[in-house]
């Protein structure tokens, strides 16, 4: 393959049709072949970033195939739009404002500018005042309205506002302090904040209202309850030392009755699913403590410098990004798995699910005009082992092929190194049976040691083949520490960018949300009130609300 010298008159979507039907046209290598054929491939198909290992060995990408996709990236000059979304352009066109959440964890540059204002000042300010609110919640100095300490924190959010404190509490429990137990509601389903609140005693407990707007249904619904559950049994006086909020709406939050002092902010170019860098992370910095809080930060802030400074051939986000545009736009795979071999990492595949699915899940290019070829893939995960037992059938033997990222420490954070080690084999070993599959022959000759005949060896046979040639990647850390995560995050919030700026898609807005949202409000009366005509509804929806009623008697 060799069309990047005559390519350059084309447009970057041409050039991936281009290469989808070469790709498609010829016999390509499978992944144990580009092996045989390259004694050099691991070496040069995985980066190392400190303790962090991303092997992208076992793709089916060929050399010349990752130099035309490096090339692609060059020509959809995603090197010139990082430096503007480091810059803090208006790179969110639609709303007309900067991606800057890489300022909250920005610790080297000297300043920041935004509308021609350092931002700096005000986000070390911020964390200041968050981290001492923190510590005061931490060591129990802050009490509630009977003198009480609290012991127990409720972060009422949802999407941005919720996943990333819920993923990152859940992901660092070992540096989690033992004082208190931090909690998290957002479904606007009240079994949400009932089976919350159910074991929680009102005296002890803080809630965070998290939200950016100050606005969301599910988040001013579980707010309210929530009101109302504290001051049922401590009275009105209480909200005032039970509730804290963050927000970029400062004005709502007064409304609500929150002092000053326990209000935090952030601004409005920090996106939702980008927020958890920014006081929206109050959850988290209560679990684990400001100190830990910036070694997560750090970590993170590490990593965007890395994807400024590495050449695109040894830059772990953008490598990232072309292993997916290859299996997704070439190969036509239409989902990616995110598999850790990290319970603690159990949130982490539906964190990515919003971060990658809000942002790249668009149909129109950056000017509005419809894009021609798939935009962002389906992302979700599970981790394993567990997924072993579950999905991986479809994944190893399945018809659709199933990209997988694994991600696994090399060192656990308990004692037992036993169960660590079985941990990483059983990761390692998927990698390896998705790449090498198990052929006709093969089987054949296993069930012939075992003693079967020849009728029993060919009615079985079939059913145990693995075609192989399935791709995998895999980032192997050191251990999930805070730092760590703040890594890991980075990695994937950089992978998603620049496969946006390679669609020439906007990663930072999500018009896509407002539609039912919209439809829910105009709904939500005519559901309460069991005699509103539903004659104005489509037969579907108007029929299930009817059928509810009777059901409701
Ligand atoms: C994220 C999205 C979305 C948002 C929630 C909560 O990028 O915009 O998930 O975070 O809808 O919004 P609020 O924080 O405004 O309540």
């Amino acid at each position: 393959m060799n069309q990047q010298s005559d390519s350059s008159a084309l447009s970057v979507t041409e050039q991936l049709a281009r290469l989808k039907s070469a790709v498609a046209s010829q016999t390509q290598p499978t992944i144990l072949q580009l092996f045989a054929e390259d004694p050099r491939r691991f070496e040069d198909f995985h980066v190392r970033f400190g303790a962090l290992l991303f092997d992208y060995s076992k793709q089916r990408l060929s050399r010349a195939m990752l130099a035309e996709l490096t090339a692609l990236a060059q020509a959809a000059h995603v090197p010139a739009r990082r430096a503007a979304l480091f810059a803090g352009n208006a790179i969110n066109n639609t709303e007309g404002r900067p991606a800057l959440h890489m300022a909250l964890r920005d610790f080297v540059s000297p300043r920041i500018v935004v509308n021609g204002e350092d931002v700096l000042p005000d986000v070390a300010e911020t964390r200041a005042r968050v981290a001492a609110f923190a510590e005061s919640i931490r060591d129990g100095s802050l009490k509630g309205a009977t003198g009480k300490r609290f012991r127990h924190v409720v972060n009422i959010g949802i999407g941005g506002s919720d996943l990333g404190p819920a993923m990152a509490v859940r992901a660092l429990k070992p540096f989690c302090t033992r004082e208190l137990a931090l909690h998290f509601v957002s479904n606007v389903d009240g079994a949400d904040i009932a089976d919350t609140l159910e074991a929680l005693d009102p005296a002890e407990t803080m809630f965070i209202v998290a939200s950016k707007t100050f606005t969301t249904q599910e988040t001013m619904t579980n707010a309210a309850t929530a009101r109302a559950w504290l001051v049922a049994s401590l009275g009105e006086a209480a909200v005032s030392r039970h509730f804290s909020a963050v927000s970029t709406r400062l004005d709502r939050v007064a409304a609500f009755g929150i002092p000053p002092s326990k209000v935090f902010g952030f601004h409005d170019w920090v996106g939702g699913r980008y927020s958890l860098w920014s006081s929206i992370g109050l959850a988290i910095v209560i679990a684990i403590g400001a100190k830990n809080f910036e070694a997560m930060l750090r970590g993170a802030g590490e990593i965007d410098r890395h994807f400024q400074e590495a050449p695109l051939e040894r830059n772990i986000p953008v490598l990232m990004a072309l292993v997916g545009i290859y299996n997704h736009n070439i190969l036509g795979c239409a989902t990616q798995a995110i598999i850790p071999y990290d319970q603690r990492l159990g949130r982490f595949p539906a964190y990515l699910q919003q971060l990658d699915m809000e942002s790249n899940g668009k149909g129109v290019t950056r000017d509005g005009q419809k894009v021609h070829g798939a935009t962002g893939p389906v992302i979700w995960g599970e981790p394993g082992t567990n997924g072993q037992h579950a999905f991986f059938q479809l994944i190893h033997q399945g018809t659709e092929i199933v990209p997988v990222d694994f991600l696994v420490a090399a060192k656990p954070l308990e004692a037992d190194a036993h169960h660590h080690n079985l941990l990483v084999a059983n990761c390692l070993a998927q990698g390896e049976a998705l790449m090498k599959g198990r052929t006709l022959a093969e089987v054949e000759a296993l069930l012939r040691a075992e003693g079967l005949d020849g009728a029993a060896i060919a009615a079985l046979a079939p059913h145990k083949v693995f075609s192989g040639n399935r791709p995998s990647s895999t980032l192997l850390y050191g251990e999930l520490d805070p730092a760590t995560l703040g890594m890991l995050i980075a990695l994937y919030e950089h992978k998603v960018f620049v496969q946006a700026m390679i669609w020439d898609i906007n990663p930072f807005d999500q018009w896509g949300v407002e539609l039912g949202k919209e439809l829910a409000n105009r709904l939500a009366p005519v559901v309460a009130d069991g005699k509103a005509s539903l004659a104005a509804l489509d037969a579907s929806t108007a029929g299930l609300i009817a059928w509810r009623r009777q059901l409701q008697g």
